[in-house]
């Protein structure tokens, strides 16, 4: 038997050449404070759905890696406590156990490749930490995105990271990194991160069809998206600056590391900029929600 669960909304619209996007689920358990992950969650499923494709959030439920979920599956999972934070290492083993986890970037690709859908909206992939020259502490996503073919929407990487170190990484790994509508590669909660992005693109169709070209091809990986955050709800990056500069130095003072230091610099940046960070990353989901079923629809447009 399979281990994945499709809901029946995203079943239909897959055998129907409907357009689908997957939404990963950690964003919900690790990423943003109760109640606004709910919300949030819920607006990213609508913003899908008035978009025109049908939304696919991933989990893992009680061993089920599901691909689709219905309202009292987000609730509950938005309420869980002590949730697994699953990658390409442990989903499997989850499934084994019977538990529940929430699926990374990483997890989150696996699980859409397997359902045959090809486009995955997120707020940011995680990347190279700062200091991994010392941790070696590389995100498994940037794996993930040069062996699964799933074109991945997010606005760019964390400005927590080291992103030269996440763009070279990326490149050595033959994953194309197209800046959407600029020339300039976004830095998540700001619109640009000082580096120039190795590609660019400005419509869904071209992406969609470079998609479809690398399949083609038969070049394994997938693309990375990086969609500029809205100008209205930007925090400029000279702003941001010293509160990542605090919040990495309280992360290394209390020695988190590994799985545990991305959802923590999250968390410090959303105390130290008093909520600022959550608003800004709201705006910038919902903004890849729309991109990302753009290219779904434009994606289903070319197999019509
Ligand atoms: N973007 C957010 N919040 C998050 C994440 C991304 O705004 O919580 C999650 C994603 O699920 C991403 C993960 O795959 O952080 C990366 O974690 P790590 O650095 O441990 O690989
Ligand atoms: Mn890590």
């Amino acid at each position: 038997m399979s281990p994945v669960t499709l809901s029946t909304p995203v079943a239909e619209a897959l055998a129907a050449n409907r357009p689908v996007v997957a939404l990963e689920s950690t964003i919900i358990t690790h990423g943003m404070p109760w109640p606004q992950n709910l919300e949030v969650a819920r607006r990213v499923e609508a913003t899908v759905t008035e978009a025109g494709a049908t939304p696919a959030t991933v989990a893992v439920i009680e061993g089920r890696l599901c691909v689709g979920l219905d309202d009292d599956q987000l609730q509950a999972l938005a309420q869980a406590k002590h949730v697994a934070k699953l990658s390409r290492a442990d989903m499997a083993v989850c499934i084994a156990e019977g538990r529940t986890g929430a699926t990374t970037v990483a997890a989150t690709m696996i699980a859409a490749a397997r359902a045959g859908i090809d486009i995955f909206a997120t707020g940011g992939i995680g990347g190279v930490h700062r200091g991994a020259e010392a941790s070696f502490d590389i995100s498994a996503d940037l794996q993930e995105l040069s062996q699964t073919p799933v074109t991945v929407v997010a606005a760019g990487a964390k400005a927590i990271l080291d992103l030269p170190k996440t763009l070279e990484v990326l490149e050595t790994l033959g994953v194309p990194v197209i800046a959407y509508g600029q020339d300039q590669l976004p830095a998540f909660w700001s619109r640009e991160a000082g580096l120039r992005a190795p590609l660019r693109m400005d419509a869904p169709a071209p992406i969609a069809r470079a998609h479809r070209a690398r399949q083609q091809l038969g070049l394994p990986g997938g693309q990375l998206v990086a969609n500029p955050i809205p100008e209205t709800a930007e925090i400029p990056r000279a702003e941001l600056a010293p509160v990542i500069a605090a919040a990495t130095r309280d992360a290394e003072k209390h020695g988190i590391q590994g799985k545990a230091l991305t959802p923590y610099l999250l968390q410090r940046i959303y105390e130290l900029t008093e909520g600022r960070s959550l608003d800004a990353n709201i705006a910038l989901v919902l903004n890849n929600a729309r991109l990302a079923a753009g290219i779904a629809r434009a994606l289903c447009d070319l197999r019509s």
